[in-house]
């Protein structure tokens, strides 16, 4: 298991973090997905066999935000 953290633009409220957070827990291989939206970061638990942070950080930009 492998974990990251990745800086996230555009989130704004619950809803924000909650749409985040389910397109990284819907991917293959993410065990966990963690918003904090003061810090606008998310922290992401994932099995690195099956999905790499390329497909993390695509994840985040095809549900409408910004990874930075
Ligand atoms: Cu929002």
């Amino acid at each position: 298991m492998a974990a990251t953290v990745i800086n996230v633009g555009g989130m704004t409220c619950n809803h924000c973090k909650m749409a985040v957070e389910k397109a990284l827990k819907t991917l293959d291989g993410v065990r966990d997905a963690s918003v904090d939206l003061e810090a606008k970061k998310v922290s992401i638990e994932y099995d690195p066999a099956a999905v790499d942070e390329a497909g993390l950080r695509k994840a985040i930009s095809d549900a409408g935000y910004e990874v930075n």
